[in-house]
């Protein structure tokens, strides 16, 4: 029985549709730059907010109405669940789906029912994947909802709780390399501190890396040739997560050898919340050859914690379309919908509307960034404001032929360097609105 029999494919119906189950701009075959629209944005709906998101938050319980989960902590229950999931995943036309261990399967009483659990409901995944075509962008482990993971997983003082968690990853990979996943996310759930008077800081980072190592290993010995990404987020649940931002997390994977393995999973209500945007967080990343995949959602101005809202605001979806373009895709990974709908968007439907907002919303993103890179007036602005530095002196210094002393010489000579030129920021972001 379909969760939602009332409800066909979306289609594409053009900006002009009033119809709110139609994408406006999301048309999958639509090439732009000679690629479909569903090849450059390969979109995935995440399974814990969209199928386990109950609206609870710390005021009140959940609000959502799911009539096609029964409430209950059975397996039963949650392979039903999973094929609404690909019900909704195929109706919305989204490629990928994501997800934590222990959001498609319960927890058990020991680990050994964990793992049958979870085998129970790889069964489904794996028949709906191959009864629908969608794929797995990433899978991950559930390393922060447990008690025993209070302290953090990698970073507990608990070795055992350590070991645990290392478990619980080893069968999360198996998981994602059986269904074919194209990569595997560590977001460092309570991989932080609270006091820094009982840390280890120095001890507890090493743990961490020694872990992502031990999946790294894991996984070329099982054969997983998927990406693996670390998502950076600064605080909440713990007051300061060691995957800070994207710098921090670069500075992590190259100091603990890490870095020809993993590359980042940026989301942007993680990087607001660390007092970047989302440009800069992926122009950083994208730079220093660390852009791996996406958690597209968006935070709220006048809130100062995680909302996950869906990213409906075109200016953030042109910025991030136009650092994917420019740094040629984001394949494999994708722009992922780690985003809930409102406690007061309760009824079912409203799970399509966020949706479809947030694929019309990149969808758009990604032609006024084409357009933009396409016109080539503010690549012709940036270039010309570096210009000097493809004079003589330019080329030598940045080949490395001049040192203080020849520069000092140079100086000496012509008395005081080249007057500036305006920065024209006002010009740049009026020309920006042009293609809006
Ligand atoms: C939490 C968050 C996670 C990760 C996956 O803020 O973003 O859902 O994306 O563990
Ligand atoms: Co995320």
């Amino acid at each position: 029985m379909p969760a939602f029999p009332e409800i066909d494919k979306i289609p594409f119906e053009g900006p002009s549709s009033k119809n709110p189950l139609a994408f406006k701009y999301y048309d999958e075959n639509e090439l732009v730059d000679g690629i479909s629209m569903k090849d450059h944005l390969r979109f995935s709906v995440v399974y814990w907010h969209t199928m386990r998101g109950s609206g609870a938050d710390p005021f009140g319980p959940g609000t959502a109405l799911r009539p096609w989960d029964d409430g209950s902590e059975s397996v039963e229950n949650a392979q039903n669940r999973a094929r609404v999931a690909f019900e909704i995943t195929e109706k919305l036309r989204a490629p990928y789906y994501a997800f934590h261990d222990r959001d498609v399967a319960p927890e058990g009483a020991t680990l050994v029912e964990s793992h049958a659990n979870l085998d129970a409901v790889v069964k489904v995944l794996k028949e709906e994947q191959q009864r629908t075509g969608i794929k797995l962008l990433w899978g991950t482990a559930n390393l922060f909802s447990h008690p025993r993971y209070m302290h953090g997983a990698a970073t507990s003082p608990n070795v055992e709780v350590f070991a645990m968690a290392a478990s619980q990853v080893k069968k999360a990979l198996e998981v994602t390399f059986e269904l074919g996943g194209e990569g595997y996310v560590f977001w460092g759930g309570r991989e932080g501190y609270q006091c820094l008077w009982n840390t280890d800081m120095k001890r507890e980072q090493d743990h961490l890396a020694r872990f992502i190592h031990m999946a790294v290993d894991y996984a070329k010995e099982i054969g997983f040739t998927g990406q693996f990404y670390f998502e950076p987020k600064p605080k909440e649940p713990t007051k300061h997560q060691y995957d800070f931002d994207a710098a921090a997390c670069i500075n992590f994977l190259r100091t603990y050898d890490l870095a020809d393995h993993v590359k980042l999973n940026l989301e942007t209500n993680h990087a607001t919340l660390a007092g970047h945007t989302m440009q800069h967080e992926m122009e950083f990343a994208a730079s220093q050859g660390f852009l791996g995949s996406i958690d597209a959602n968006t935070g709220d101005l006048l809130l100062g914690w995680d909302t996950d809202q869906f990213p409906t605001d075109i200016y953030l979806t042109t910025q991030m379309m136009y650092v994917i373009l420019k740094y040629g895709g984001l394949a494999p990974g994708g722009l992922n919908f780690d985003a809930k709908v409102r406690r007061e968007s309760f009824e079912p439907i409203d799970l399509f509307h966020a949706h479809i907002g947030g694929m019309d919303a990149f969808a758009r993103g990604l032609k006024i960034a084409a357009a933009i890179l396409a016109d080539g007036e503010l690549q012709k602005i940036i270039d010309a404001r570096y210009a000097s530095w493809g004079s003589d002196l330019g080329a030598q210094i940045e080949a490395g032929e001049h040192g203080f002393a020849s520069l000092e010489a140079l100086m000496l000579e012509k008395g005081d360097a080249a007057p500036n030129q305006s920065g024209r920021q006002e010009m740049i972001e009026n020309l920006i609105n042009t293609y809006l």
